[in-house]
């Protein structure tokens, strides 16, 4: 009853807030009392890139928020142009994953100056954190220490050396950073954990697999690949298979997310170890979108919770997973 009774108050108000919003001048460009959210997204590189953007989209359409999506490419300045055409347009909220760490004051001051609040998700920012509400993704740093704990466990009763290549992400994004950070710390109290090469492979599976042949070339002895997303494991995987040797025998390898094809390799055994980062932000975003739109207060930072699997748990939960 009392339900019934606050939706067609609900349904009144909307009403009229159509009928006044028109010309008002403040907030969303649709007028009609909906939320417009603007998101700028850093590309489509990777798995969980598409599965992130998957996520976005439908989750906008089942909060009933009119999302106005953008691609960048992988490059900062078509970020930059894009949230800049969303202050234009008066959006009511942006948020964006940022490509790389630097290089985002001016917009994200543009932006506060025109009372238009930003939403930090996946990927963070070297800014003030003043300019922006929240920030909602991993703790990259952890997923490095979980991929080096599972390496040094591996290796704990084994003095000989163990030669690393490391696949770093996209040069100066967070995941790159951190998760090279997180790796290191653990294996450096192992004299004999050595990481021989580190290049950056730019979370592609292209130049994962392109990578990969040049370090074949150069190093007759690697022992293992950590790789900091799924898709460069899967393009060295190529490259190893190429070369005449077996992933996850010859070399061992540990990557990063856990999308259906990185998941898939390692049930068949060509990986050993992936740590989780979840792309499924889609449904926490909007609700924190919401909140911010309607001036409620929100966690300065939201971390996704998340798993690591081995061969037998990739085999168990293949069948049921999402992305
Ligand atoms: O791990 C990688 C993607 O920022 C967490 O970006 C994301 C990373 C993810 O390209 O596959």
């Amino acid at each position: 009853m009392l339900k019934k009774l606050l939706a067609a108050v609900a349904g009144a108000s909307l009403a009229l807030t159509t009928l006044t919003a028109c010309g008002s001048g403040s907030g969303s460009g649709s007028g009609s009392g909906t939320i417009t959210l603007g998101f700028s997204q850093v590309g489509a590189e990777s798995g969980w890139r598409t599965a992130n953007t998957k996520s976005i989209q439908e989750a906008a359409k089942a909060a009933g928020i009119d999302l106005k999506f953008s691609d960048a490419q992988q490059k900062q300045e078509n970020q930059i142009a894009a949230i800049r055409s969303f202050i234009k347009q008066r959006v009511d909220v942006i948020a964006f994953s940022p490509v790389v760490v630097t290089g985002w004051d001016a917009v994200l001051k543009e932006a506060k100056a025109a009372g238009i609040p930003v939403v930090l998700t996946d990927r963070a920012v070297d800014s003030d954190p003043s300019l922006y509400v929240t920030f909602l993704g991993s703790d990259f740093v952890e997923e490095g220490r979980k991929a080096g704990q599972w390496l040094v466990d591996q290796y704990k009763d084994t003095r000989e050396p163990v030669n690393i290549v490391q696949l770093e992400g996209t040069v100066g994004a967070a995941p790159a950073i951190d998760r090279k950070k997180g790796f290191e710390e653990v294996i450096k109290a192992n004299p004999n954990m050595k990481v021989i090469a580190s290049q950056s492979g730019d979370f592609t599976r292209a130049k994962g697999k392109e990578v990969m042949q040049a370090l074949l070339k150069a190093h007759k002895d690697i022992d293992v690949l950590y790789a900091h997303n799924d898709d460069m494991g899967l393009g060295a995987i190529q490259a190893i298979e190429e070369a005449g040797l077996k992933p996850g025998q010859d070399i061992k390898i540990i990557t990063v997310d856990a999308v259906r094809d990185g998941m898939q390799a390692l049930a068949d055994g060509r990986i050993n170890f992936i740590v989780e980062c979840n792309p499924l932000l889609g449904d926490q975003l909007m609700d924190i979108v919401k909140k911010v739109h309607a001036g409620e207060k929100v966690d300065r930072r939201i971390v996704t919770v998340e798993t690591v699997f081995d061969q037998a748990k990739a085999r168990e939960v293949l069948p049921t997973r999402k992305y």
